[in-house]
């Protein structure tokens, strides 16, 4: 291969780890025989293609150093891109109140976002940059209303935080040292409400605005940007500005690769159970879209394809360009044998292969290059009838991966940052493995925030979760005029072609309940209802299903969530109950019911949304408050509390099932307060999360059942407040995560309670039956560390399967009116029960789970002390090099047992309820510690630490109706 004007580059990385390259002074030219050069070019080309970056053809000098000014000059500070206004003005110190979500940053910060912001910086351009064909300023993202000038002329304009903007820029550039790039933006909130009023020209576009209790800023449906940065229920508003992702100067003549498409198709037909000695032929398309040097004509060179080290190929190609662009596809056939399949988490490995593809023009004095990772799999989203003979019992849901059925067990994400920059790949990373080590196979990408990161979908390929993917359409109405909609399609060809060929996407969706939102009137959109329904499909429909459809033909495509899918489309996208149990998926949110017990829970198809709130633990909060305001009803916690009603519906959920602690003024009754909350929200989930998974082998005679999937609101946090998270903004888990671990889990007991019944249920996500299994239930008393029963039954388990297996009445089963007496208590006050499933060899195939017949608050539990009585280690396991064996001592039962210490780590099991009179719990430290060190900083509570006889009386005297004392907390105010 000849190569010439191969330039090396320099990298110069920020902080944020995207790099931007430097041309190098040395220039490498083959001379035959000179191996050692041969092997450094080759080197340098394959580091080239295993990063992923396509190989310029030309790029210009340094522009690392750029300059952040305002329009009126009162600030001029250097600039950093890819970023953001905020973190620039962070880091000069210009934002200088603590941390960034210091107390009341969100609202003092906010003349940020009404400022008109300029990025400016300097170019060399030398004449070998202009002497190529077309010159181009190449930006992956800007944030998000900009006039792009190139010395003082207007090349172009931006007005989508998700297009990918490309403006010809050879015209205006000079050879020299000091040509002038600027990029200024206008305030994104001004811009929004501009054309919020403009569009009220002609008719309102809703919502008005957000929710007073968001604290947040109007108008973010007028703006294409992450929705959530104008404040959300659980998040703040920041609304930034800046080039927040890379961008490049490039020179060209013929052809600059940009995306990848891939496509693989089974040749033979795939089992229903997975095979992991199967390695079928398949037929594979790769299509390259390229941004061509010209504006239309037909031109030729080659593209090599490589798949590993599995197939190469130069292929001498012909290509046509319209509007500048080029697409040239490929087809090859790979095969049996030749490659493994890429299965979700819990069902297979990951592997993926590296695909490579290097354009070369005739005389090959040009090239340009792309690298990615590829899977070979296959996806779908069944929605057959589910009784063909019965079809008004609507339609499955359900989601088929190499052609096995698969329960989605998962949860949805939001933005781990208001300011995307301030994101890196590690936390990402985190974030993810961590959904995968608590058994989760399916991430949502929920409308309100941004299409992720690279390194988002990487990981995810990695870890076999599946993705969701909304397009960044929420809780709104949106515009359709011209403008919008040709935006909008550039975004939808960015980020599909973007996204396109990752294996763990598992379908696109348009929206996050816009269709809800419109048939429910909750925007007051009733009157012109004709209207914004015709808007509805123009929007989601005709651009961005038949866009999206025409640059994916490969996966599904869902108009909303939740939605009835195919149903919805028979009745015009809006269906008369975009809740409809019997199609599509449902979001279910209740915060009145009582949370634990599971009435009234939808028995849907597909649950993708629902959740409860809770606050962080007192170490993560107090990065961010201070001593006045650890106290629930502080101004702070209001602040922080963006859910309308959300204290009100804390506390009542708290006060349903425990003692809400007095509003006395001190740090242990704040940090009880953020505890019970936890609990609550871990059991409310907990509930909620077992009730769907019960349903996945059963359909009532309404035809409710066979439910498919469980994916609970939300995974992560943007920041430190009130939240529906399970991990807590910086990753610290919540109870919640900890119970998602057990409750995900591919086997599982699930108990409830029936009138006077315990129904006993087993539910298998495993791709076998498992035979020779124990199923005990034992029955317990509060005030007693050995069970005063014990049921045992056999089992076997089918292969992913949800079986009732048992009911066992109170009374004549399990002898509750003789075994659970107490004075005045109700049984079901002195008894609760604990499942165990066992095999045959002994060990657990399911997690032990447990069921409180009544409520903590009315349980004949008395105080249990419980503390640390060791800690070892470290030793090395897979979880951690510094794992810690902690053992836990308590001389009476305790419920809702929860560890914590300073150092970053997680533990085996936290928030448990602890029968036996000692718990060995793991401790996997993020980093290097000692036993002393854990040793200082570890606490451990139990429920009975958060009340006493003083607290429960001040607490009913203060509020009778959250804390109303049951008859049988007379006995505690005596324990
Ligand atoms: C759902 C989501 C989010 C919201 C959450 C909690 O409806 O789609 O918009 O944050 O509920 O209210």
């Amino acid at each position: 291969m000849c190569v010439a004007n191969l330039l090396v580059f320099t990298r110069s990385c920020t902080f944020s780890g995207r790099c931007l390259r430097r041309p190098g002074s040395r220039r490498f030219k083959m001379v035959g025989g000179d191996w050692m050069r041969a092997l450094v070019m080759v080197m340098v080309w394959a580091w080239e293609w295993w990063s992923g970056l396509v190989f310029h053809t030309t790029l210009a000098s340094d522009t690392t150093s750029w300059l952040l000014s305002n329009d009126n000059g009162s600030v001029v500070l250097g600039g950093t891109v890819p970023g953001g206004v905020y973190t620039d003005l962070l880091k000069a110190n210009v934002l200088s109140q603590g941390d960034f979500y210091y107390r009341y940053n969100d609202i003092d910060y906010r003349w940020v976002s009404q400022q008109n912001w300029t990025y400016s910086t300097v170019l060399t351009v030398n004449a070998n940059l202009l002497s190529h064909e077309r010159v181009a300023l190449i930006f992956e993202g800007v944030d998000t209303v900009s006039e792009v000038l190139v010395n003082g002329a207007l090349v172009g304009t931006s007005n989508n935080m998700f297009v990918r903007y490309l403006y010809n820029v050879k015209d205006h550039l000079q050879v020299s040292e000091s040509n002038t790039l600027k990029v200024k933006f206008e305030s994104p909130v001004e811009y929004a409400a501009r054309q919020y009023a403009t569009q009220a020209e002609n008719y309102v576009v809703p919502p008005k605005c957000v929710d007073p209790a968001f604290k947040g800023v109007c108008h973010a449906n007028h703006i294409r940007k992450m929705q959530a940065s104008f404040s959300w229920d659980w998040g703040p508003a920041f609304p930034n500005a800046g080039i927040w992702k890379d961008w490049r100067l490039v020179g060209w003549d013929s052809l600059l690769v940009s995306d990848i498409f891939f496509s693989a198709v089974p040749m033979t037909q795939l089992p229903q159970v997975p095979d992991h000695d199967l390695k079928p032929s398949w037929s594979v398309t790769v299509k390259v879209w390229c941004d061509a040097a010209v504006k239309t004509g037909d031109a030729g060179g080659s593209m090599t394809l490589s798949l590993g080290n599995i197939y190469s190929r130069k292929h001498i190609v012909s290509y046509t360009v319209e509007d500048y662009k080029a697409l040239l596809t490929f087809n090859f056939t790979l095969e049996e044998g030749q490659v493994e399949m890429w299965w979700p988490n819990g069902y297979g490995a990951q592997p993926l292969y590296q695909l490579t593809v290097l354009w070369a023009n005739k005389i090959e004095s040009e090239t340009s290059s792309k690298s990615v990772r590829v899977g070979f799999r296959t996806v779908e989203l069944n929605q057959d009838f589910v009784d063909p003979d019965h079809e008004e019992k609507g339609r499955h849901y359900r989601v088929r991966v190499n052609n096995v059925t698969m329960f989605m067990k998962g949860s949805n994400w939001i933005p781990a940052h208001v300011l995307p920059e301030k994101v890196t790949p590690e936390y990402t990373r985190h974030l993810l493995k961590t959904a995968a080590d608590t058994y989760q196979n399916c991430i949502r990408v929920w409308g309100g925030g941004i299409y992720e990161s690279d390194v988002f979908y990487e990981a995810a390929d990695e870890l076999g979760i599946l993705i969701w993917q909304d397009s960044m359409f929420a809780c709104s109405m949106y515009p359709v005029n011209q403008d919008f909609l040709d935006t909008v399609t550039q975004e939808v060809e960015t980020q599909v072609r973007r996204l396109q060929h990752h294996p763990s996407i598992l379908l696109w969706a348009g929206n996050n309940e816009n269709e809800a939102a419109l048939r429910d009137n909750w925007y007051g959109t009733s009157s012109s209802f004709e209207q914004y329904h015709a808007d509805y499909i123009l929007l989601y429909v005709d651009t961005v299903r038949i866009l999206t459809q025409e640059l994916d033909g490969t996966r599904p495509f869902v108009v909303s969530s939740p939605s009835n899918g195919k149903e919805s489309e028979e009745e015009d996208y809006i269906a008369q109950n975009p809740y409809s149990t019997l199609y599509g998926d449902v979001h279910y949110y209740n915060y009145l019911n009582d949370a634990w017990n599971g009435a009234g829970i939808p028995r849907t198809r597909f649950a993708s949304e629902y959740g409860f709130q809770s606050w962080p633990s007192f170490k993560t909060l107090k990065e961010v408050t201070i001593e006045e305001d650890w106290n629930r009803a502080s101004a702070m916690m209001y602040h922080r509390q963006h859910h309308p009603g959300g204290q009100e519906e804390l506390a009542l959920q708290i006060g349903l099932h425990m003692h809400m602690p007095p509003l006395d003024g001190t740090l242990k009754t704040f940090q009880d307060y953020l505890y019970l909350g936890q609990i609550h929200q871990a059991m409310a989930i907990k509930t909620q999360t077992e009730f769907y998974r019960r349903g996945m082998s059963e359909l009532n005679d309404n035809g409710e059942g066979y439910t498919s999937g469980a994916l609970y609101w939300q995974l992560n946090d943007i920041w430190q407040g009130a939240s529906w998270a399970s991990i807590e903004y910086g990753g610290r888990w919540k109870m919640l995560h900890y119970y998602s671990k057990k409750f995900f889990s591919p086997v599982i007991v699930s108990l409830y309670h029936e009138n006077d019944d315990l129904k006993v249920y087993a539910v298998s996500d495993l791709v076998d039956d498992v035979l020779d299994l124990t199923l005990v239930v034992d029955l317990h008393r509060y005030d007693q560390t050995t069970q005063v029963k014990s049921y045992k039954k056999n089992l076997t388990m089918k292969a992913a399967e949800a079986k009732f297996v048992a009911t066992l009445n109170m009374w004549k089963d399990l002898d509750m009116n003789s075994l659970c007496q107490q004075g005045l208590y109700d049984e079901e006050d002195v008894c609760f029960v604990v499942s165990r499933l066992i095999a045959a060899n002994g060990s657990l195939v399911a997690p032990e789970n447990f069921l409180l017949f009544g409520k903590p608050k009315d349980a004949y539990l008395p105080h249990a002390t419980v503390t640390i009585s060791t800690i070892s280690g470290p030793i090395v396991t897979p979880q951690s090099n510094w794992t810690f064996t902690v053992k836990v001592r308590s001389e009476a039962v305790a419920l809702f047992v929860w560890l914590e210490v300073d150092e970053p780590g997680v533990f085996s099991d936290n928030g448990f309820v602890m029968i036996d009179e000692e718990s060995v719990i793991m401790f996997y430290s993020a980093e290097d510690t000692t036993v002393d060190a854990l040793h200082s900083s570890i606490t451990v509570k139990s429920l009975t630490d958060t009340y006493s006889v003083e607290t429960i009386a001040k607490a009913a005297t203060e509020n009778l109706m959250l804390c109303a004392l049951h008859p049988n907390d007379i006995r505690n105010l005596f324990v």
